[in-house]
C-alpha cells in the first residue's frame, strides 16, 4: 500500500476549526476542580510574530495541554499589550491613528498565533487600550491614590528646547532629541509616580518564597532592591558655608574605612551646591555640565570622574584637627542617599580615581592579614586600583586589627554616642537603590491618568461612575509633544467638586501599569470590577509563569508591587503576595547570518547552500556570487537572520515548527533554528503518519481485552511504553521537553521495531504502544495527534481525553544483574528474572565460560546462592 502524505497545513487548518467550533478551551470558573493557570508573556501588536513567539507560546501550549489531560482546568488566556509608542510614531509616520495601527496589528498577529493551533481560550482575550480595560486600571489608579500608593512629586524629564516638549529616555539619542536633535535638558516638572518603595524590604523578603524562579532571577531583583546597611553621619562644617550651613550628611556603607577619608563630595543638585554655586561661577558653570550629561546610572558609572574644589572644609568626626575638602562632583546622585558622600580612596574605585585626578591623599585602612596578599592589595593601590574585598583594619588607632563587619560595628556604636550640636554624629540606616515608580508619560497612546486639576481644589480625583476617562479620537500627531496638551477642547472640564473650569491631567501612565495587572484581570476579563474576588481567589497565583529575561527585573518587579498594592486597595486578597508561584526564562531562537559579497546582510531565503561541513558554501541566488556565512546571532531585523513563521507554518504545517523548537536543545537555552532540523522535524511527522497505516494491519482492533497471554516481546513492548509514559510526563511537568521529545522519538523506534516480530499478545502491545504514543504527542503537536487519533478508531478529541494512567507494576524493571563469585573471586555477572529460582540462577552460573575456566575441572563442592544478589561457586 502506497502510503499517502501527511497534508499538514490542510489537516491543521481542519483540526483548528474543530477546536473552534467545539469550544474546546473555553475555561470557567470552577472551583470543585483543581486549576493550574499557564501563562506566556502577552505580546506587544507589532504586526507580525517572530520566533521568540513561537517557542514561547509553543512550551505554555505543551504545559496547558498536558495539565488539561491530566485533570485541570486550565487557564491559558491571550491578549495584548497594547499601549506604546511605536503605534504613536507609525501615526506620525504614516497618517494612520494609532488605534487603527494597533488593532489592524492585532488582528494580523491573531491569525498566526490561530495557526498555531494553541489551546487558548480566546473568549477571554483583550488588549490593554480598550476602554473596558483601561477603565478598570483608572479605578485601580484612584484606589491606589486615596491609599497614598500614587501621588505626585518633582522629578526631572529630559526637555527639548526647540520642540519644546518631554521626551521619552529612548527618544534622547546622545544627549539630543530625536527628531529635533537639540541638546536635551534636564526639568524638573510634577510628575506621578507609585510608592512601590513602601514595599521595598518585603520584596526583598519574599523572594526567598519563590522557590520556583530561577535563581538569576531572584539576584537580579535583589540587586535591583538594593537594600544597604549602612551610617548616616554628620560632618561639622566650618564657619564660611555658603549657606550659611553648619554640618553636611552623608551616607556610607564602609563606616569602618572613616580613617581612610580624604575629601567629601556631594551632589550637583545637592542644596550646599547650589548656594556654592550661587557664589561661585566656576562651581556654577560645572554643575551646569553635569546635568547636560545627564542621570542615567551607565553614563554617570562610564564617566570620566570629575569635580570641583568648593573651598567648603568639613571636620572629621573622629579628629577636630582632621580638616578636609568638600567637592562638587559628577559620581554623586542626588536622589540615592543624602547625596553626599565621604571618599575613601584606598576602597572605592570612583574615589581613587577622583583623589589621583586632584592630588588627594590615598590612605589603606583595610588589608588582608596574609603578608604576601597585604602587599599585593597595596601595590595595586599605588597603581590605582582600589582595594574592595574583606580584610583587617589598619592605620585606624582603635579599630585596628579588627575585621571590616567589625570594625563597622565599632565605629557605628562610637559615633551614635558622640554628639554634634547636640544630636548623635551618626545613626544606623537601611537605604534603597529602588526608587519610586515614575509612571508619567507626555505621551497619547496610554492610559489616562484620571485626575482633574482645580484651581481651587487641587489634584481632584475622577468620580468612579465617570471613568474611562477615554482618550480623544480625533487627536493630530503631526507636532511634536503630548497630542493630549494641544487637544483644543478634551483637557477643558468642570472641577468635580467646585464646578468650576479645571483641566484633565494629560499625562498617561508607562504602559508597564498595564501589564503589571493583566494576569489577574484574565481571571475575569468581564467582571464590571476590575477583579472578581472569586475568580481571581480560585485562579491566582499563576502557577506557570513562561517569558523572556529581558523582563527579569521591571516587569516582574511591577507585578510584584501590584498584587501587593491591590492588596492594599481592596481590589485582591492581602494575603495573596506572589502574582507569579512559578517561572521559566526561555531561551532565544538564534540563527546563522549571511552576507553578499559586498558585505549587505541577507536574509535566508535569499541563499542557496551547497555541500556540507567544511565544504558547505552559500551563494546569493539573485547575483550568482558567493555569500559569507557568518557567526550564528539571535534573529534580528537589522541582521536579517529571520526565519518568518508564516512561511514555515504555510510550508511544514505549525505541529512541526512546534516539535522542532522543543526538540533542539533545553528549554532555558538558545535553540539554532536549522533548515535541517525543520525538515528533520518534518520527516518525523511522515514517518509517524506511515507508522499509523502499518499498525492498521498488525495492531489488535480499537477496544480489544488484553490477552490472557502475552510473550517476552509484547511484555519488553508493553515496559517501553509505560516506562515512556511515566518519564514524558513527569519531564513535560518539569519543562523538560527536549528530554520528552528524545523519549518519545526512542519509543517510536520501538514500535517500528515491534513491526516485524511475532509473539503472544504483541498486536494487542502494539495497540496499547501507538495510542499512548499519539496521546504523548498530544500536547506537541495537537493537529497531528488528532488526525492519528481518529485514524485509530475514536470519533472523540484527543484534546478531550484524560492522560493515560501509569501502569507502575511494569516499570520495576523485572530483571536484576547478579555478581558471580568462583571461591570468592568475582568472575562474572549474571542477568536473570528477578523471580528466578536459585536452581535456575545455579545452573546458569555454571554455564558461564568464565566459570568453567575458573573451575579449571575441579568439582563442585558447593553453590551459594544469595537470590537478586550474588552467586558464590565453591569449587
Ligand atoms: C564611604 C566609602 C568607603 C564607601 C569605601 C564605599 C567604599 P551601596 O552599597 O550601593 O549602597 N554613596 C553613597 N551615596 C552616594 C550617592 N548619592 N552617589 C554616589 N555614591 C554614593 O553604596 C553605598 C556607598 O556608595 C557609600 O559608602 C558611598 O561611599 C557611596 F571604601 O562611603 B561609601
Ligand atoms: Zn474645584
Amino acid at each position: 500500500m502506497a502510503a499517502e502524505r501527511y497534508n499538514a497545513p490542510e489537516r491543521e487548518q481542519h483540526w483548528q476549526s474543530v477546536w473552534e467550533s467545539r469550544g474546546a478551551f473555553r475555561t470557567t470558573t470552577d472551583p470543585a476542580k483543581p486549576k493550574c493557570y499557564v501563562l506566556e508573556m502577552f505580546p506587544y501588536p507589532s504586526g507580525r510574530i517572530h520566533m521568540g513567539h513561537v517557542r514561547n507560546y509553543t512550551m505554555g501550549d505543551v504545559l496547558a495541554r498536558y495539565k488539561r489531560a491530566r485533570g485541570f482546568n486550565v487557564l491559558h488566556p491571550m491578549g495584548w499589550d497594547a499601549f506604546g509608542m511605536p503605534a504613536e510614531n507609525a501615526a506620525m509616520e504614516r497618517q494612520t491613528h494609532p488605534a487603527k495601527w494597533t488593532y489592524a496589528n492585532i488582528a494580523a498577529m491573531k491569525a498566526q498565533l490561530k495557526s498555531m493551533g494553541l489551546a487558548i481560550d480566546w473568549t477571554r482575550e483583550f488588549a490593554t487600550c480598550d476602554p473596558s480595560y483601561y477603565r478598570h486600571q483608572q479605578r485601580l489608579f484612584l484606589d491606589m491614590y486615596a491609599k497614598g500608593l500614587a501621588y505626585r512629586r518633582s522629578s526631572k524629564v529630559n526637555w527639548d528646547p526647540v520642540d519644546q516638549t518631554v521626551l521619552a529616555n529612548e527618544q534622547v539619542i546622545d544627549g539630543r532629541g530625536w527628531r529635533s536633535g537639540a541638546l536635551v535638558e534636564q526639568r524638573e516638572r510634577l510628575q506621578w509616580a507609585f510608592k512601590i518603595t513602601e514595599f521595598a524590604d518585603d520584596l526583598i523578603e519574599a523572594l526567598g518564597t519563590l522557590d520556583k524562579w530561577p535563581e538569576k532571577v531572584r539576584v537580579m531583583q535583589e540587586n535591583w532592591i538594593g537594600r544597604s546597611e549602612g551610617l548616616l553621619i554628620r560632618w561639622a562644617l566650618d564657619g564660611a558655608a555658603p549657606n550659611g550651613a553648619t554640618e553636611l550628611e552623608v551616607f556610607t556603607t564602609r563606616p569602618d574605612t572613616l580613617y581612610g577619608a580624604s575629601f567629601l563630595a556631594i551632589a550637583p543638585d545637592h542644596p550646599l551646591a547650589l548656594a556654592a554655586a550661587e557664589a561661585n561661577p566656576a562651581v556654577a558653570a560645572f554643575s551646569e555640565e553635569c546635568r547636560r550629561m545627564g542621570t542615567s546610572l551607565a553614563t554617570i558609572e562610564s564617566a570620566e570622574k570629575k569635580g570641583i574644589d568648593t573651598g567648603i572644609v568639613a571636620t572629621h568626626p573622629l579628629d577636630p584637627n582632621w580638616k578636609l575638602p568638600v567637592y562638587v562632583a559628577n559620581f554623586i546622585l542626588m536622589d540615592y542617599g543624602t547625596g553626599a558622600i565621604f571618599g575613601c580612596p584606598a576602597h572605592d574605585q570612583r574615589d581613587i580615581e577622583f583623589a589621583r585626578a586632584y592630588g588627594l591623599p590615598v590612605v589603606p585602612v583595610v588589608a588582608p592579614t596574609d603578608a604576601k596578599a597585604r602587599a599585593r592589595a597595596i601595590a595595586e593601590i599605588e597603581a590605582g586600583t582600589a582595594y574592595v574585598d574583606d580584610g583587617v583594619m589598619i592605620n585606624s588607632q582603635f579599630m585596628d586589627g579588627l575585621d571590616v563587619k567589625a570594625a563597622f560595628n565599632a565605629i557605628a556604636d562610637r559615633l551614635e554616642k558622640a554628639t554634634l550640636a547636640g544630636k548623635p554624629v551618626a545613626k544606623r540606616k537601611i537605604n534603597y537603590r529602588l526608587r519610586d515608580w515614575g509612571i508619567s508619560r507626555q505621551r497619547y497612546w496610554g492610559c489616562p491618568i484620571p485626575i482633574i486639576h482645580c484651581g481651587d481644589c487641587g489634584e481632584v480625583p475622577v468620580p468612579v461612575d465617570q471613568l474611562p476617562v477615554k482618550l480623544p479620537e480625533d487627536a493630530s500627531f503631526s507636532e511634536p509633544g503630548n497630542p493630549l496638551d494641544r487637544h483644543p477642547t478634551w483637557r477643558h472640564v468642570d472641577c468635580p467638586k467646585c464646578g468650576k473650569p479645571a483641566t484633565r491631567e494629560t499625562d498617561t501612565m508607562d504602559t508597564f501599569v498595564d501589564s503589571s495587572w493583566y494576569f489577574v484581570r484574565f481571571t475575569d476579563p468581564n467582571a464590571d470590577t476590575p477583579v472578581d474576588q472569586a475568580a481571581a481567589d480560585y485562579w491566582l497565583p499563576v502557577d506557570q509563569y513562561i517569558g523572556g529575561i529581558e523582563h527579569a527585573i521591571l516587569h516582574l518587579l511591577y507585578s510584584r508591587f501590584f498584587t501587593r498594592a491591590m492588596g492594599v486597595a481592596g481590589h485582591l486578597n492581602p494575603k495573596l503576595k506572589e502574582p507569579f508561584a512559578a517561572l521559566f526564562t526561555q531561551g532565544m531562537v538564534v540563527h546563522e547570518t549571511y552576507k553578499s559579497a559586498d558585505g549587505a546582510w541577507l536574509l535566508p531565503t535569499e541563499v542557496r547552500f551547497e555541500g556540507e561541513g567544511d565544504t558547505r558554501r552559500a551563494t546569493e541566488i539573485s547575483t550568482g556570487k558567493p555569500a559569507q556565512i557568518g557567526s550564528i546571532e539571535k534573529m534580528s531585523k537589522s541582521k536579517k537572520n529571520l526565519v518568518d513563521p508564516d512561511d514555515i507554518i504555510q510550508h511544514y504545517g505549525a505541529d512541526c515548527a512546534r516539535w522542532f523548537m522543543l526538540s533542539d536543545s533545553p528549554p532555558e537555552r538558545d535553540v539554532i533554528w536549522t533548515e535541517a532540523g525543520v525538515a528533520g522535524a518534518g520527516r518525523f511527522i511522515q514517518r509517524l503518519w506511515r507508522l499509523l497505516g502499518e499498525i492498521e494491519t498488525k495492531a489488535a482492533p480499537k477496544g480489544t481485552a488484553r490477552p490472557a497471554e502475552l510473550g517476552p516481546e509484547a511484555m519488553a513492548l508493553r515496559r517501553a511504553t509505560q516506562k515512556t509514559l511515566d518519564t514524558v510526563g513527569r519531564n513535560i511537568e518539569g519543562l523538560r521537553f527536549n528530554v520528552a521529545v528524545a523519549q518519545l522519538y526512542e519509543l517510536s523506534n520501538e514500535v517500528s521495531a515491534a513491526l516485524g516480530k511475532a509473539d503472544a499478545g504483541l498486536d494487542w502491545a502494539l495497540r496499547e504502544a501507538v495510542e499512548h504514543l499519539v496521546q504523548m504527542i498530544g500536547p506537541m503537536m495537537p493537529h497531528l495527534a488528532e488526525e492519528c487519533w481518529a485514524r485509530l478508531g475514536y470519533n472523540t478529541l484527543l484534546a478531550d481525553q484524560p492522560w493515560p494512567q501509569v501502569e507502575g507494576a511494569l516499570l520495576v524493571d523485572d530483571h536484576v544483574t547478579i555478581a558471580v563469585q568462583v571461591n570468592g573471586k568475582r568472575r562474572d555477572e549474571l542477568t536473570v528474572a528477578r523471580s528466578a529460582a536459585k536452581e535456575e540462577i545455579e545452573a546458569a552460573a555454571l554455564k558461564l565460560e568464565s566459570v568453567v575456566r575458573a573451575i579449571e575441572g575441579r568439582p563442585v563442592r558447593k553453590v551459594i546462592v544469595v537470590p537478586q544478589r550474588i552467586v558464590n561457586v565453591v569449587a
